[in-house]
């Protein structure tokens, strides 16, 4: 039986990658750069500053700010995300997720968060979710983001689980590469043509419960 579930943030607790979403096509569009959904997909689980990174490279703008000009840009952006979430309450957690953290709790299986977001735990305190989280691993203190799978080891190690006990969950891509490279079991919420038809992937959260978990678990 898996010692722990490293979750994801935007995209599996919440619908917080919408607001991702919207606040990078805000600063895209103020920079003449036109983002779609497609696109989007490669910015999911990403960092902010790489996220910047490949919306000005679409836009071939990569060499057109100084460093001070990218850390404004990006800050701007989390400006815009910040206003974004403030509203965020309890009743956004998605489906099933609720359940499937007290079921966890019950059955004396460690939670961490994994997520990319400096916004993380504001969020986490914003749904009343914190108390059910043994670690939230800090994303400013792993050398490499995702798809390196730093922010898995550390959230495994904070909870004491070796990596190869624990489930991961994710929504993007670069998300369930690094869960890949971790060595846990990635489970993938979403469209499996989009996260790869050779991990376990469940269409929303609301699938997501001890059960499934256990069964997938179990087939690995
Ligand atoms: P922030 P996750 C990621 O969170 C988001 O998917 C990604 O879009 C965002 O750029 C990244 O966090 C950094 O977030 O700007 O709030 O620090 O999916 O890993 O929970
Ligand atoms: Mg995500």
């Amino acid at each position: 039986m898996f010692k722990a579930v490293l979750f994801d943030l935007d995209g599996v607790i919440t619908d917080t990658a919408e607001y991702h979403y919207l606040a990078w096509k805000k600063l895209a569009d103020e920079l003449g750069i036109t983002i779609d959904r497609e696109f989007n997909e490669q910015l999911k689980g990403v960092s902010r500053e790489e996220s910047l990174r490949r919306i000005l490279a679409l836009g071939n703008k990569e060499d057109a700010f100084t460093p001070e000009e990218f850390i404004s840009l990006a800050t701007k952006k989390n400006k815009h995300y910040v206003e974004m979430i403030q509203a965020v309450s309890p009743k956004d957690v998605y489906p099933g997720i609720l359940s499937l953290l007290r079921a966890l709790r019950a059955n004396k299986i460690k939670i961490a968060l994994a997520s990319a977001s400096k916004n993380g735990p504001f969020l986490l305190k914003q749904m009343e979710l914190t108390s059910y989280f043994d670690a939230i691993a800090d994303p400013g203190k792993v050398a490499a983001s995702k798809p390196a799978p730093d922010i898995f080891l550390a959230a495994a190690k904070e909870v004491g689980v070796a990596i190869h006990e624990a489930i991961g969950v994710e929504d993007a891509q670069a998300g369930i590469q690094a869960i890949k490279a971790s060595g846990a079991l990635p489970v993938g919420v979403g469209d499996s043509k989009v996260l790869g038809t050779d991990i376990a992937v469940v269409k929303e959260t609301s699938e997501l419960t001890m059960n499934k978990l256990e069964t997938i678990w179990n087939k690995k």
